[in-house]
């Protein structure tokens, strides 16, 4: 018997051996399928075993002589056998990737025994070890390093698994569907087997074992059968959970009541653990979370992370249809389910929160970090169509700008028609692995449309630019709109095709301040769209003629942020100012604030370039006085509007980015507002101070974001009442969301004298919970004051830090690469060299983080010949290493 097992290490390969793209042009079915598969784990923590017997027949659709090829990495194989007989050297090859039967028969019982070594497996997929507890992460390619296997997402087949370990070490024993026998062994050990009936691909396979404990609660699905929900986490996360548990039953009842779905196992898990590569993962019947994205508790998590609880646990749970039931055929579909999941958990959270709020932060996140990454050397389609490491398409665009392309579905269908889309969906491909086309098919086929060019969305790259310009005429009452789209080159995609891009538009009377009706002059006379319509932008250039329009208008654009694009008009600064009072769509009231603020911030910038004094436009302090005099929004939207555009999404406006000048341009607009309008902001903080219990619920939510918004401006300035706030805020420790804004406040100002004994007494209240050490790291380096990189260096030695733990690396390293942004820049480079030290570690323990961790790097094109000359060196000393897939796939874009 060959033992082909190698070092558990990322692989090193040499130069002439780099990794080699899979395109989806090349996709064909598997040669055999899966009916039936039996595993059984032995657990150990250098040496589990695991034999498996896969019930295979050969696939009908697949080409005749094919031989059987099962994906397996860093296995070590003991024992092979078809029909129980032991299969002999030269009747099967093994490599590094794949175990081959040339003469397999057409129906066969393949069984195997494997020795794998989970203590070893610090790339976080397989099996592996979190805090002594035994578990799996297999999307998309990490069953692989569990099995043989034909691992990937359309080979579907039920399930049967027996997990054996330690009584005393691991007394709970997990994995998909049905506990349906348990007893106890020799040796101390003991079993439970798992049965799941619904087939599914590997990728959806979970194993954990442990020392954890439960909270369950139960669920009634609207055909009236009872499902017990469990939480397992570790015994002192146990006051942690009832948040997540609460989403998870109103996730449950959404998803019956929006779309119609029905859980279909009576046991649905949920499993928090410590280490974990991404936020959370939808393994049939047993999710797998991070623990940062499902415990909380009022002391310890901050209101973003109870709504970041909410979303993951719903988005999970949808995924048992939107991806568990309905697969993707292949990787290349992944925003088959992660757009459509998305969307639904944006709409989730949209209808039991503020939705107004949840659309503009959606929005801006969206345009400030996926509208990045489709203008930089990683820009992909939704849908690419190659790729060599497929973890590292997990990404903004496929996530993000996938579900705004099912949300623009949504809006050309309407949504009744949309559900009948989605109900057709379900039901026509319940148990399959499908395509993109198949899920827009039937939305063509519900609503008669033709979405073929609507298709472009998913295969060209980068962010569509729309110019537009309009025209009164006031002889004939018409106001003529043109708008003219392109969609800027991306790597390997230099010629772009126009877009389907629905536009929503209003036309807001200058005298009535009223949204005017809008009738449209169409190829077949006139249209009347009501009050707000949708425009349907095909070509490259297109004038829509409205009639009847009685009074000169201001357009509103783009409302609801209705496709995913960079929209221009050449608004004058009078009318922002009059959108963001007038408009009746709450996001582009909010959207017009942040571009009144973004033509003020664009004179600063320049001033600050060329070395003139900065003078601040009056508008923009008027326009916030009324906001702060005047308050006509929730508060929740309120917070949102008063919140000046991030140094990221500024960034993200500049042809060429200018750190130092961006950083001092904001904080100029932010003191001068807090100077002139100081006794607000104080009133402000004060009516929305409330000593009530902490809940995580919307009006409570808005009310501290609104006091800890006007304590930002107050801090600011340093003003000595806004830094006794602080203070005071702090010594309450009311709460984590109002401790941790202080605690950044103070950190981020001059005041060591209050910061530094409030930094230590946090650090020595949460030295032991890793979650809130996570926010003590992050507080500190994210500090724009020039010790943020000694600070980051000083606590990569922390005790409680480790280059091992995805989240403590996100806290430390990624906040401060990511928002500490003039100080990752510094122009003697040492922030380019931490994060290339960091990255070259990461790509031996952990390759999918390195290949996340880089990207800053990657966007060097943006910065000035200085700084692009570092980041490249230091892109360069990393490409001279031995780089797993991941990093060589990220770095060889970065430096085409
Ligand atoms: N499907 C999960 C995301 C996920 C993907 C990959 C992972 O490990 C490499 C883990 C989780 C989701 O969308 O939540
Ligand atoms: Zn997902």
């Amino acid at each position: 018997m060959s033992d082909t097992r190698v070092s558990e290490q990322a692989e090193i390969k040499p130069v002439d051996a780099q990794p080699q793209p899979v395109y989806l042009k090349d996709y064909r079915p598997p040669a055999y399928r899966v009916t039936h598969t039996e595993l059984k784990f032995d657990l150990s923590a250098t040496d589990t075993q695991v034999h498996a017997a896969l019930h295979l027949e050969r696939h009908p659709d697949s080409e005749p002589g094919l031989p059987l090829t099962l994906h397996g990495e860093k296995l070590s194989l003991k024992h092979i056998a078809i029909d129980g007989q032991e299969l002999q050297e030269g009747e099967y090859q093994v490599d590094d990737a794949t175990l081959t039967i040339p003469e397999a028969p057409d129906r066969l019982r393949l069984e195997t025994v494997v020795v794998i070594d989970p203590q070893a497996n610090t790339a976080l997929e397989g099996l592996y070890l979190s805090n002594g507890m035994f578990c799996t992460q297999c999307e998309a390619e990490g069953f692989r390093r569990i099995t043989y296997y034909l691992d990937r997402p359309d080979v579907m087949a039920t399930f049967s698994t027996t997990v054996i370990g330690d009584r005393e070490q691991l007394p709970v024993l997990l994995s998909n569907g049905n506990p349906v026998e348990r007893g106890e062994l020799p040796n101390g050990k003991h079993f439970v087997t798992w049965e799941d009936p619904h087939p599914k691909p590997s990728y959806l396979f979970a194993l954990v074992a442990g020392q954890l404990e439960k909270v369950e609660d139960h669920f009634t699905t609207m055909s009236g059968r009872d499902v017990t929900l469990q939480l397992w986490v570790e015994s002192e996360n146990l006051d942690k959970t009832e948040h997540a548990m609460r989403s998870l039953k109103a996730s449950m009842k959404w998803d019956e009541e929006t779309y119609g779905r029905e859980y279909d196992l009576d046991l649905f898990m949920i499993v928090a653990v410590n280490d974990f590569n991404m936020g959370a993962m939808e393994n049939k019947g047993l999710n797998i979370f991070n623990s940062a994205a499902v415990l909380t508790h009022p002391q310890t998590a901050t209101d973003g992370a109870f709504q970041r609880v909410e979303g993951v646990v719903a988005h999970e749970y949808f995924h048992n249809w939107s991806g568990n039931r309905v697969t993707c055929r292949d990787w290349f579909q992944l925003s088959l389910k992660e757009g459509f999941t998305v969307f639904r958990d944006q709409s989730f959270s949209a209808d039991v929160n503020s939705a107004p709020v949840k659309r503009i932060q959606d929005v801006s996140f969206l345009r400030t970090a996926q509208f990045a990454e489709d203008a930089g050397p990683t820009a992909h389609p939704v849908r690419p169509d190659h790729y060599i490491e497929i973890s590292n398409f997990y990404t903004l665009t496929i996530y993000e700008k996938g579900s705004e392309i099912v949300r623009m579905l949504r809006n050309l269908l309407g949504w009744d028609t949309f559900r009948k889309g989605s109900d057709l969906y379900f039901e026509r491909f319940d148990g399959q692995a499908v395509t993109i086309e198949d899920f827009v098919g039937c939305m063509a086929e519900v609503s008669g449309l033709d979405l073929d060019q609507f298709m472009r969305w998913y295969s060209q790259a980068g962010t569509p630019e729309i110019d537009a310009h309009g025209e009164y005429d006031y002889a004939n009452g018409e106001y003529r709109l043109t708008l003219r789209q392109r969609t800027p080159a991306t790597p390997g995609q230099p010629d772009k095709q126009p877009l389907h891009i629905p536009v929503r538009v209003g036309l807001v009377g200058t005298k009535s301040g009223e949204d005017l009706t809008l009738t449209l002059e169409g190829p077949e006379g006139k249209e009347n769209l009501g009050k707000d319509g949708v425009l349907h932008l095909r070509e490259d250039e297109q004038t829509f003629v409205f009639t009847n329009v009685a009074e000169a208008p201001v357009p509103s654009l783009l409302r609801g942020f209705s496709a995913p694009v960079k929209l221009r008009f050449p608004y004058g600064r009078e009318d922002l100012a009059f959108l963001l009072q007038n408009d009746s769509d709450g996001f582009n009231r909010w959207d017009a604030g942040q571009r009144l603020a973004m033509l003020a911030l664009d004179d600063l910038i320049a001033a600050h370039r060329n070395g003139v004094e900065k003078v601040m436009d009056p508008r923009v302090t008027e326009a916030f006085r009324s906001l702060l005099n005047e308050p006509s929004d929730d508060k929740a939207v309120l917070a949102e509007m008063l919140t000046l555009p991030s140094e990221a999404y500024i960034a993200e406006q500049q042809p060429m980015v200018d750190v130092d000048a961006i950083h001092a341009a904001r904080n100029f607009v932010k003191q001068w507002l807090a100077v002139s309008l100081r006794d607000e902001f104080l009133s402000l903080y004060r009516a929305n101070q409330s000593d009530a219990p902490y809940a995580p619920d919307a009006e409570q939510i808005a009310q501290r974001s609104l006091k800890n918004v006007a304590l930002s401006y107050l801090m600011s300035i340093e003003d000595e009442e806004g830094v006794e706030l602080a203070r005071q805020q702090f010594e309450a420790q009311h709460n984590m969301t109002d401790v941790r804004a202080a605690l950044t406040l103070l950190v981020h100002s001059s005041r060591g004298d209050i910061a530094d004994p409030a930094l230590r007494a946090f650090g020595e209240k949460w030295a032991h919970d890793p979650l809130v050490m996570d926010q003590w790291f992050s507080v500190q380096v994210t500090r724009p004051q020039s010790d943020a990189l000694d600070r980051v260096k000083y606590l990569m030695d922390h005790p409680a830090f480790s280059l091992k733990n995805p989240n403590r690396v996100r806290a430390l390293i990624g906040a401060f690469v990511g928002q500490n942004r003039v100080n990752f820049h510094r122009l003697d480079g040492e922030g380019y060299k931490l994060l290339s030290d960091v990255v070259i570690e990461l790509n031996r323990l952990n390759p999918e983080i390195a290949a996340r961790i880089i990207t800053p790097l990657t966007r060097w094109q943006r910065f000035d010949e200085q700084r692009q000359a570092l980041m490249k060196a230091e892109l360069e000393r990393i490409r001279a290493e031995d780089l797993s897939p991941n990093v060589y796939e990220v770095v060889e874009k970065a430096l085409a």
